[in-house]
């Protein structure tokens, strides 16, 4: 390891494939880690990498100055933090469990009034990409927390910051997420609809992937109509939004693929 780059005391509390994969990360960055995890058996190969086993999610938390918390949900986070006040207090917490940001605020409130500085985090990766260069993690909270180990997070994927409001990483994560969904969803209904033709799915992939990735590329150039919409002149009007829609909505009928999700998009048009 360079020497360029401090040795870190970080904890992991939470070994599912996900923890397991940024524990194995920051044993790869020549980092001194600690693991706990429910299950202790799912911390044995991380303890042949190298890594130190806690007996209790507190003696985890105890022993970095650096917690790294991924387990599944915000009440399996509160389970573990509330009665580990005493331990955390000083330390940072890095919480990387997927949760509303409404519970990454609540969670930074308590981080606050015990004196623990909170960053939340939200991954965009599965766990086979933590590490390498498609990854990329969203944090906000502590900027001063997250100023100081920033180079340990890089390890994970790209560190990108968000903002101060705690639910910020949250709030992004799950707008991307949303984005994923809707996408897939229009795939589902394209699919219903080419094989009333006698085309298949799979060919609408090879057509639709690289259309869609192009469309993606215009985000930026939209973004202003959210932004800032009273100075925003869109290339394209609302009216002809709305009967590329409406077209496709009929098309959906009469193939005898009806879906509430062409009805839905008719209703997102701005003025229509
Ligand atoms: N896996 C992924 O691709 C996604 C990518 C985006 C972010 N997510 C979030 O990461 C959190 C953990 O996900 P995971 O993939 O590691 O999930 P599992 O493999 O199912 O492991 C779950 C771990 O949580 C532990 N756990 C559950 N309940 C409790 C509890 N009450 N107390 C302590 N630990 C608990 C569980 O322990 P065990 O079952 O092995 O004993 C696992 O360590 C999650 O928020 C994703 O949304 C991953």
């Amino acid at each position: 390891m360079s020497n360029s780059i401090a040795v870190q005391r970080v904890s992991v509390i939470g070994l599912g494939a996900m923890g397991a994969a940024l524990a194995k990360a920051l044993l790869a960055g020549g980092h001194e880690v600690t693991v706990w995890n429910r299950t202790a058996a799912r911390a044995e190969p991380l303890v042949a990498e190298g890594a130190t086993v806690a007996t209790t999610s507190a003696e985890a938390m105890a022993a970095g100055d650096l917690v790294i918390l991924c387990v599944l949900d915000d009440a399996a986070v509160r389970e573990h933090v509330e009665p580990a006040a005493e331990q955390l207090r000083g330390r940072v917490l890095v919480n990387l469990t997927t949760t509303t940001p409404e519970q990454g605020r609540s969670l930074g409130r308590w981080a606050e009034a015990n004196g623990v500085e909170l960053i939340d985090g939200g991954i965009m990766a599965v766990p086979s990409m933590i590490g390498g260069p498609a990854a990329f993690l969203l944090y906000s909270g502590s900027t001063a927390a997250f100023d100081r180990f920033r180079h340990v997070l890089d390890l994970f994927g790209r560190a990108e910051w968000v903002g101060t409001d705690y639910g910020a990483a949250a709030m992004y994560d799950l707008a991307i997420l949303g984005g994923m969904y809707s996408m897939f969803a229009g795939f589902q209904q394209g699919g219903k609809m080419v094989r009333t033709t006698g085309g298949s799915a799979a060919h609408l992939a090879t057509l639709m992937g690289p259309f869609l990735q192009a469309m993606a590329g215009m985000f930026a150039q939209y973004a202003p109509g959210i932004d800032d919409p009273a100075s925003y002149v869109p290339e394209q009007s609302a009216d002809f939004t709305a009967g590329a829609l409406t077209t496709i909505n009929t098309a959906a009928d009469e193939a005898g693929t009806p879906s509430e999700l062409l009805q839905v998009l008719l209703k997102t048009v701005p003025g229509i």
